[in-house]
């Protein structure tokens, strides 16, 4: 049988639908508890509202760090109605029943966010909120826990029908235990971060789920997806404007699209498939950023993810649309391109509002057997000053750039990756292969085939530059690569046979650099 609400507690931070909620309980018949800044919200509504101090008789002191921490409160929530002793003794003292509590917390991941100081985000650490979530959710036999508005519809519904039922208290509860294991989880984070340990003894990773969805990398397997809370620009701030929804390979290929473009200054696009590129430039426009993109490998270019660095324009709409694309992310889109991608309806355009930061830190996460590895993110970014020539000629001015631009995409390219490059434009992509020698040799039979649907006579990989994710192990991945036409090379250095490498180049008249910083992808 549905249990009604007599009284309800009332105290959020987030103001969010607390006058629909207060007013289907008060016309049910529910006395309102509610501390200081709520309850000022629901007198100013003009809803009637009984301060906790005053229905429990003790102020709130320490500038509101006790307020319901008092035994009125958790008594009246915590008390089993079953059970004849308990009601005994909440009568003894005065303790009055509380069938519902709506309580968000402090903003402290909010707070964080913001870059607030120490003091603040310390002042945000929600005590008395965590413990009213955790009584209630105790007595969820007995007590309804609100912890976010989203829950708030459902139980106006079920309050006009007389109440709420186990079930639905019970998935409530086990919502707000969540709730409260995330919200220690981010505060135990920071307090790691403020050692400058980003990798602490104990990680809680904790999500918010933002969608279901319809299944995962296959269609046996379940899938959702998370937000963090960090608001990294991508997927995760993205608005979705048109199109079916995000598959997971959509999200996860969008993903990996989206950091790798963020890469550039110019303008930018990438191209990818089966999380791999399959084709990166750059630019004076989008739209020329697209066409060199295409060129690289317009086969696997189909259904593919497309990213831009920069507000997507019509032109550049045009273009890609006259190809099948399975979504478009940018950080924005003018109303013309949105215009040309409306007559697409099962194109998905992604905005974004903003691009990532590369350089920008913070943990990856994969799982394993029995648990998960973490790591900092791939940030490293080479930059022209620390590049060492090892050769006998330097690289030419044109040959650095495409350098500096090949190494750059190689480090989204999954290992072994071999990426031949020429005018800021992948022309050869060589992906995910078990040895490196291969990988040189299916990014020049790309760049071959790229070269013939674009009719050229010579293959875009003559005179072209060639990035390595690692080092060549062997003179034999190098020797592939000026086969197909390279001039210059970037790749780490720091193989045992740097010499035999170093030698192979030498006599072959092409430049070589090294990184000294390797771009591991698996
Ligand atoms: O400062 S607290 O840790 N101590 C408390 O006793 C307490 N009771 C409720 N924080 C406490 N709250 C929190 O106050 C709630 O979780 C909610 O976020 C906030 C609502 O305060 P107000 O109604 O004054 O805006």
């Amino acid at each position: 049988t549905p249990v009604p609400v007599r009284r309800a507690l009332i105290s959020v931070s987030d103001k969010t639908g607390l006058l629909d909620l207060a007013r289907a309980l008060i016309a049910h018949g529910a006395e309102i508890l509610s501390t200081g800044g709520s309850a000022r919200a629901l007198r100013e509504a003009g809803l009637k509202v009984t301060e906790v101090s005053d229905h429990t008789g003790f102020p709130e002191i320490l500038d509101g760090r006790v307020k319901t921490l008092v035994p009125q409160i958790h008594g009246g929530i915590l008390g089993r109605r079953d059970l004849p002793a308990h009601v005994a003794q909440m009568e003894q003292h005065g303790i009055a029943p509380i069938d519902l509590i709506a309580v968000n917390l402090y903003p402290f991941e909010a707070t964080v966010a913001s870059g607030a100081g120490a003091e603040d985000c310390i002042e945000n650490i929600d005590i008395g909120g965590p413990a009213l979530i955790r009584a209630a959710s105790k007595n969820h036999d007995h007590v309804v826990v609100l912890t976010d508005p989203a829950q708030y519809g459902a139980i106006i519904t079920a309050l006009s029908e007389g109440g709420t039922t186990l079930e639905a208290r019970r998935a409530l509860a086990g919502a707000a235990y969540a709730r409260t294991a995330a919200y220690d989880a981010a505060i135990a984070a920071w307090f790691a971060a403020q050692r400058g340990d980003v990798l602490p003894e104990r990680l809680t990773v904790a999500g918010q789920r933002r969608e279901s969805l319809r299944y995962g990398e296959n269609p046996h397997q379940q899938a959702a997806f998370y937000a963090d809370g960090s608001n990294r620009p991508g997927v995760a701030t993205a608005r979705q404007i048109q199109g079916k929804a995000l598959s997971y390979n959509n999200l996860n290929d969008t993903d990996a699209a989206f950091e790798a473009v963020a890469e550039f200054d110019a303008p930018a696009v990438v191209i990818v498939k089966h999380a791999n590129p399959c084709g990166i430039a750059t630019a004076d426009s989008l739209s020329a950023a697209w066409d060199l993109a295409l060129r690289c490998d317009p086969v696997s270019a189909f259904g593919g993810i497309v990213a831009l660095n920069r507000t997507l324009d019509a032109e550049a709409a045009t273009r890609i649309a006259a190809i099948f694309t399975e979504v478009i992310v940018a950080p924005d889109a003018t109303d013309e391109a949105r215009e040309v991608l409306s007559r697409k309806k099962n194109l998905r355009l992604l905005l974004t509002g903003a691009l990532p930061d590369p350089a920008e830190g913070g943990v990856i996460i994969r799982s394993v057997a029995g648990g998960f590895l973490a790591q900092t993110r791939d940030n490293g970014r080479i930059v022209p000053a620390e590049l060492k020539v090892v050769t006998q000629r330097a690289p030419t001015e044109a040959e650095m750039a495409d350098l500096i631009f090949a190494f750059r995409v190689c480090k989204h390219v999954k290992s072994n990756a071999i990426i031949y490059a020429k005018g800021q434009a992948t022309v050869g992509i060589g992906a995910g292969q078990m040895s490196r020698v291969d990988s040189a040799r299916i990014a020049a039979i790309k760049g071959a085939d790229a070269s013939r649907a674009a009719g050229l006579d010579q293959p875009l990989t003559a005179g072209s530059v060639v990035a390595s994710d690692a080092f060549f192990p062997f003179a034999d991945g190098l020797e592939a690569a000026i086969a197909a036409g390279a001039t210059a090379v970037i790749q780490p250095g720091g193989s045992i046979r740097d010499d035999e490498v170093i030698a192979a180049a030498d006599r072959a008249g092409i430049a070589m650099v090294f990184t000294g910083m390797r771009h591991f992808r698996h």
